[in-house]
């Protein structure tokens, strides 16, 4: 077939029929409400900023999770920092996150699972496809980035360890080692942090377990080797460097909650109609874009993936269950 038609005209061989078109409809629908795993072509990425290693990913993204938001320079997404194992000063773990060790490292997984064990970082790596994925994340503070992570959905990992009947919860614990993280010697929380998601929660494929960011492997400041993404969520549900993940029947209680009951809950999506006992949640900064004295932009219901993730929450009421 000559190679300079207008365009690609299928051959008949090629063209899908109709019954076939049907069922892959059917599909698709399905695979939006879930906002399953679709390919679609990456916009361009700023180049990778050459401090890491690079964590390449297959040009896939979530529908509809992208965000059309331009990332955050690289050097304000790691310097500008909540990780208070390393210090609460958001300028603290960039300088002092270099003596975590981020290998080896293992996962132990545990609890109500059929196949509970002990994983490997190396493994874990080659566990599924590497995908790139641009999410908001919104701080419980009043700020926000957007960060292209590289990772997958954490589903692929719980698929595999099988989950009983029992678990409707899952627990993560981050690394709490006095001898690498100054900021253990601080009681500002009760370690090690620890973080928690309904199964449901954990099971969407927008929750992503994360190993890279802008295309390297994260920075040690930024929860290497991985942490968790819930985009919808306050940035505090996203844990870093995890080392246990624990299925549970009953609700678990996180750090944030034992600190202070009454102005993080275990749910914490984020909602620009239920403020912080102590602050408006109605709007926010965008690190490195909006300075001190700028127009805050208004905050999204979900952080702007309520199309994707409101009706895990259907019939609840969010003032409550906040
Ligand atoms: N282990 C651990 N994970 C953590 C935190 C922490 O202090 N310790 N801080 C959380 C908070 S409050 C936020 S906003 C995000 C910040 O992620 P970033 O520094 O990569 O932007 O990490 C979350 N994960
Ligand atoms: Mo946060």
């Amino acid at each position: 077939m000559p190679k300079d038609r207008a365009f690609d005209h299928p051959v008949s061989s090629e063209i899908t029929p109709r019954q076939v078109v049907l069922d892959r409809r059917q599909l698709m629908r399905g695979a939006a409400a879930l906002a399953a795993v679709t390919a679609l072509p990456l916009r361009a990425q700023p180049a990778r900023p050459g401090k890491l290693a690079p964590l390449p990913a297959a040009k896939t993204l979530l529908a509809g999770a992208q965000t059309m938001d331009k990332p955050t320079p690289y050097a304000d997404a790691t310097s500008y920092n909540n990780f208070y194992e390393f210090g609460t000063d958001k300028a603290d773990p960039a300088r002092a996150a270099g003596t975590l060790k981020t290998r080896p490292w293992t996962v132990v997984v545990e609890g109500e699972v059929r196949k509970p064990g002990t994983w490997d970082i190396e493994a874990l790596l080659k566990l599924s496809a590497m995908e790139e994925r641009v999410y908001r994340l919104r701080c419980v503070e009043g700020w926000s980035m957007v960060i292209p992570w590289v990772g997958y959905s954490l589903a692929e990992l719980v698929k595999r360890v099988e989950p009983t009947g029992n678990a409707k919860f899952v627990q993560f614990v981050t690394l709490a080692d006095r001898a690498q993280m100054p900021g253990l010697r601080s009681a500002v929380l009760d370690w090690p942090y620890v973080e928690g998601l309904r199964l449901d929660e954990a099971l969407h494929p927008l929750t992503m377990l994360a190993f890279g960011m802008y295309g390297e492997v994260l920075p040690n400041q930024n929860g290497a080797p991985l942490r968790l993404v819930v985009p919808w969520k306050y940035g505090f549900k996203s844990g870093k460097s995890i080392v246990r993940i624990r299925f549970l029947e009953r609700q678990p209680q996180t750090s944030w909650e034992a600190a202070a009951p009454s102005e993080y809950g275990f749910y914490s999506n984020v909602n620009p109609q239920v403020d912080h006992p102590r602050w408006s949640q109605a709007s926010e900064r965008r690190i490195g874009e909006d300075g001190l004295f700028a127009k805050k932009r208004p905050t999204l219901m979900f952080n702007g993936y309520e199309a994707q993730v409101g009706q895990l929450y259907a019939g609840m009421d969010l003032k409550r269950f906040f």
